[in-house]
């Protein structure tokens, strides 16, 4: 059966299969959940559709979160597919490659503005349309890095993004939870992603984690999503507004 039977979620994010929402929607559909997936414009979908052949997982169209019109028409399909869901993963941030090097205080507008509202804003608008279609008790999680905690290098605006994002979860903790839905963040390791690939001296910063964590190694997709399984299913039902770090230990020393 599995921790995850019975339950149905949208995973927004995936962009192929090293994306670290890829490896949370297999912890999650080898756990016995049905899923549905998005992904952003027609390139993305010829990728998208065999990895939702693979997980069984159906299609909710495209999703730009800087459209409120493919969201809405998200919603409302997943609404029209499974009823109710019990679990929304948000995995999306981006920022301009050119600004994710050299000095955060160089930031534009342009790009700042369009960072927090991809980053950031999109968490707060996906869990009030999650809201109104999920079942009591249900589970939302966000993806944040370390960079919001403490200055990494070439991470820049993208930490001051994250870290609105990681308090954006303790907001919504308190707002969702009189029905029992629980709001939490994995602060993922670095994990070599299209996403990862535009930040600057990526490579660096996995050989420092590498060097320096407790564990001595990097993490993978893989186990960002079981430890996403944890915080989606009802193992974690007395958990909210947390940020669970998935990174060898790095926080502890770094
Ligand atoms: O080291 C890493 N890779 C870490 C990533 C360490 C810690 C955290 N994270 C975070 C990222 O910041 C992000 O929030 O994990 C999340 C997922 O990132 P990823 O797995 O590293 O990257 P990737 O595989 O490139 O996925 C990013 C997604 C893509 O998915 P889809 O299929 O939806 O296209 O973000 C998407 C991007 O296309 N994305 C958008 N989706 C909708 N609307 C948008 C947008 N405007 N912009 C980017």
């Amino acid at each position: 059966q599995g921790l995850m039977a019975g339950k149905r979620g949208l995973i927004l994010g995936v962009a192929n299969n090293r994306s670290i929402a890829f490896g949370i929607a297999k912890a999650c559909v080898d756990n016995g959940a049905e899923i549905a997936l998005t992904y952003q414009g027609e390139a993305f979908k010829k990728r998208v559709e065999p990895l939702a052949a693979e997980l069984g997982a159906h299609i909710a169209g495209h999703c730009d979160v800087t459209d409120p019109a493919s969201l809405d028409a998200v919603f409302e399909n997943v609404a029209a597919h499974f009823g109710k869901v019990d679990f929304v993963v948000h995995a999306i941030a981006f920022s301009d490659k050119e600004e994710l090097d050299g000095r955060y205080v160089d930031t534009t507008r342009a790009n700042f503005n369009r960072t927090m509202e991809i980053s950031v804003f999109s968490f707060t608008d996906i869990a009030r349309r999650a809201e109104a279609i999920m079942n009591d008790g249900g589970s939302l999680l966000t993806l944040t890095y370390y960079g919001a905690e403490k200055v990494m290098p070439h991470y820049n605006v993208m930490g001051v993004a994250k870290a609105a994002l990681e308090a954006s979860v303790r907001y919504l903790a308190v707002d969702l939870g009189g029905r029992g839905i629980r709001v939490n963040a994995i602060s993922a390791g670095p994990i070599k992603t299209l996403a990862a690939s535009g930040i600057g001296d990526f490579r660096y910063i996995l050989k420092w984690n590498e060097y320096n964590s407790p564990l001595k190694r990097t993490v993978t997709p893989e186990e960002v999503g079981d430890s996403g399984l944890y915080l989606l299913s009802d193992l974690s039902r007395g958990v909210t507004g947390e940020v669970h770090h998935v990174d060898s230990g790095y926080h502890v020393v770094g």
